[in-house]
């Protein structure tokens, strides 16, 4: 019996550069597509665990059909939630990873009408982990209630990735991070 999920997902990984001249473009891979909850758990189980990728990896967790890229036309309005874990040896980032995985593909991170989540993200890096949750909007239009829909998202996600209430969930747009060169850009809203 195969349980069904209200989305098809596509996981996606970025390796590595190996040298120079490497873009982006080069080392995104589309891994494989799946709509189910037994063939997540068949995926899950036969990838490398975030903790053993090496640095400058991403795993990407995204609705099928949308690329895990600022260019996308589904998330060139957009911007994600992040948080960066400092201490990596402190956390159990297979786990946040995993939770974060079971709340998006659960649809637990969003309410049915706000069509927001695009996808998810976990960076590998020198000095920390990111967890990221990408949105379709800035929240921006519909007076307040764009804005209250990602603030509403942003405390789902910080739930799922089991912060305490003084650790902050930022967001920021994509267009500013592609402006500063990096996904490090200014903080819009915070929870
Ligand atoms: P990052 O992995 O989001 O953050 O971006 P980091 O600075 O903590 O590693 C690293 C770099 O990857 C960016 O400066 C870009 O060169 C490239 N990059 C990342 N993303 C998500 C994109 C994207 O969506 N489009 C393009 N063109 N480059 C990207």
């Amino acid at each position: 019996v195969k349980h069904p999920l209200m989305n098809t997902w596509t996981l996606w990984f970025t390796k590595p550069p190996s040298g120079k001249g490497d873009n982006w473009n080069e080392l995104l891979k589309e891994v494989i597509s799946f709509d189910s909850v037994e063939e997540f758990w068949g995926i899950y189980n036969n990838i490398t665990p975030t903790s053993d990728l090496a640095l400058k990896s991403d795993y990407h967790l995204f609705k099928k059909g949308v690329r895990p890229e600022w260019e996308d036309t589904q998330n060139k309005h957009g911007g994600k939630w992040a948080f960066q874990f400092k201490d990596k040896k402190s956390i159990n980032i297979d786990a946040l990873w995993l939770h974060v995985m079971l709340a998006a593909i659960g649809e637990n991170l969003e309410d049915e009408d706000d069509k927001e989540v695009m996808g998810v993200v976990v960076n590998v890096r020198r000095g920390f982990y990111r967890i990221g949750l990408w949105t379709r909007t800035v929240g921006k239009g519909r007076g307040d209630q764009g804005k209250q829909v990602l603030e509403k998202i942003g405390r789902r996600f910080k739930q799922a990735l089991q912060l305490k209430e003084t650790e902050m969930v930022e967001f920021s747009g994509h267009t500013d991070a592609a402006q500063a060169g990096s996904t490090r850009a200014k903080a819009k809203f915070i929870v």
